[in-house]
C-alpha cells in the first residue's frame, strides 16, 4: 500500500448514487471498490436498501451509497424503495446521477420520464451533483449521446456530465478523479481493510435473493425477500452453516419458487452457495425453506424491518 498523503491534501467523503432503475447503480459501485457488494440483476428494482461500498486510495476515501432506483410507483414496497433512496442524500457530500444512456437514443421522450421524479428534489442539490450517462458501450455511434446531454443540460445547466461505461470501465477513471476533488479535505472514515460496512449476514441474504431474481420472471422476483435465520461458523471444519427463510408474497408462488420436485430451489441453493463459499473462504452448508408470507409486499412493518437497518 501507497504512504497515506499528509492530512491536508487527503480527501474523504459520501457519494450517493441516484438514478432510475436498471442505471448500473450497483455496477458502478461494485467496479469502484474491485470486488461485489451490491447485487446486481438485469431485472428492474434490484436493489432494495442503501448499501455502502468503500474506494481506499492513498489520496482519498470515497464512500459510495447505493440506492434503489427512482421512480414513480403506487406499490408499498417501491415507494418504501424510493424512499429509501431519497433518505440517502441527507449525508451525502455529493450525488451521483446515473442514466441508462442506451435507453433513451432515439427515445428522449423516455428521458424526460423518467427524470421527472427526480427533477425537483435534485434541482436544489445541483452545486452537490454529477450526471454520469452510463451503458455508452451499447452505442455505436457517441453522437447519438449528444440530444441527451443538450436535453440534460436543459434540466441541470452548468452540471458536469460524464459518459460512462461503468461495465468495460471506460471514462469511470476520469469520473472517479472529479468525484475525489470535489470532496472535502479530511481523514479517512473507516479502516483501510474495510470496504462496506454491510454485515455478511446481509449480503448473503442478498447474494440468495440475486439467484432468485436471475431465475424467476415476471412479476416472480418482486415477491420474494430472504431472511438469514441461523448462521453458525464452524472453524474446525471451516464450514459455515446457513438457514435463509425465502418469503413469497402468495401462495402459489411457494411451487413455483420451488420448482419440480424441487428442481429451481435446488439450482438457485447451489449457485448461491458457490457464492457464498468464494465470499466467506469457507465450506458453506446452505439450508433454504420458502414460506407463504401473504402480501409481505403490502406490509409496511414487514418491509421496514427487512431493509431499513443501518449498517
Ligand atoms: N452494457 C452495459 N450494461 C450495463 C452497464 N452497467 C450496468 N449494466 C447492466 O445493467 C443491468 C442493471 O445493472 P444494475 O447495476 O443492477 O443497475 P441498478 O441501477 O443498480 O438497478 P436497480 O438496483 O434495479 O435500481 C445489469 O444487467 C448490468 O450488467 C454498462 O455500462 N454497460
Ligand atoms: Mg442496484
Amino acid at each position: 500500500m501507497n504512504e497515506i498523503l499528509e492530512d491536508k491534501e487527503f480527501r474523504c467523503g459520501i457519494v450517493a448514487l441516484v438514478g432510475p432503475p436498471n442505471a448500473g447503480k450497483s455496477t458502478l459501485l461494485n467496479s469502484y471498490v474491485g470486488q461485489k457488494i451490491s447485487i446486481v440483476t438485469p431485472k428492474p428494482q434490484t436493489t432494495r436498501n442503501r448499501i455502502n461500498g468503500i474506494l481506499h486510495r492513498n489520496d482519498c476515501q470515497i464512500v459510495f451509497l447505493d440506492t434503489p432506483g427512482i421512480h414513480k410507483s403506487n406499490e408499498t414496497l417501491n415507494r418504501f424503495l424510493v424512499e429509501t433512496a431519497w433518505q440517502a442524500l441527507h449525508g451525502a457530500d455529493l450525488i451521483l446521477l446515473l442514466l441508462d444512456g442506451s435507453r433513451y437514443v432515439d427515445k428522449l421522450f423516455l428521458l424526460e420520464k423518467e427524470i421527472s421524479p427526480l427533477l425537483d428534489p435534485l434541482t436544489n442539490q445541483r452545486e452537490n451533483l454529477i450526471i454520469a450517462i452510463n451503458k455508452i458501450d451499447k452505442i455505436r455511434d457517441k453522437n447519438k449521446f449528444l440530444p441527451i446531454i443538450d436535453e440534460l443540460q436543459r434540466y441541470f445547466p452548468q452540471v458536469d456530465i460524464f459518459l460512462i461505461s461503468a461495465l468495460t470501465g471506460e471514462m469511470t477513471f476520469e469520473l472517479l478523479e472529479e468525484i475525489k476533488n470535489r470532496l472535502p479535505i479530511g481523514p479517512p472514515l473507516f479502516p483501510e481493510d474495510q470496504i462496506s460496512s454491510v454485515p455478511l449476514r446481509f449480503m448473503a441474504a442478498e447474494i440468495i435473493r440475486e439467484k432468485l431474481f436471475l431465475r424467476l420472471k415476471k412479476e416472480l422476483p418482486y415477491s420474494v425477500a430472504v431472511e438469514i435465520e441461523h448462521w453458525e461458523e464452524d472453524r474446525e471444519k471451516n464450514l459455515t452453516r446457513i438457514h435463509a427463510t425465502i418469503y413469497v408474497a402468495k401462495k402459489n408462488h411457494k411451487q413455483i419458487v420451488i420448482g419440480h420436485k424441487g428442481a429451481k430451489l435446488k439450482e438457485v441453493g447451489t449457485e448461491a452457495r458457490e457464492e457464498l463459499e468464494y465470499l466467506l473462504g469457507t465450506k458453506v452448508y446452505l439450508q433454504l425453506w420458502v414460506k407463504v408470507k401473504d402480501s409481505w409486499n403490502e406490509d409496511e412493518r414487514f418491509i421496514a424491518n427487512l431493509y431499513t437497518k443501518e449498517f
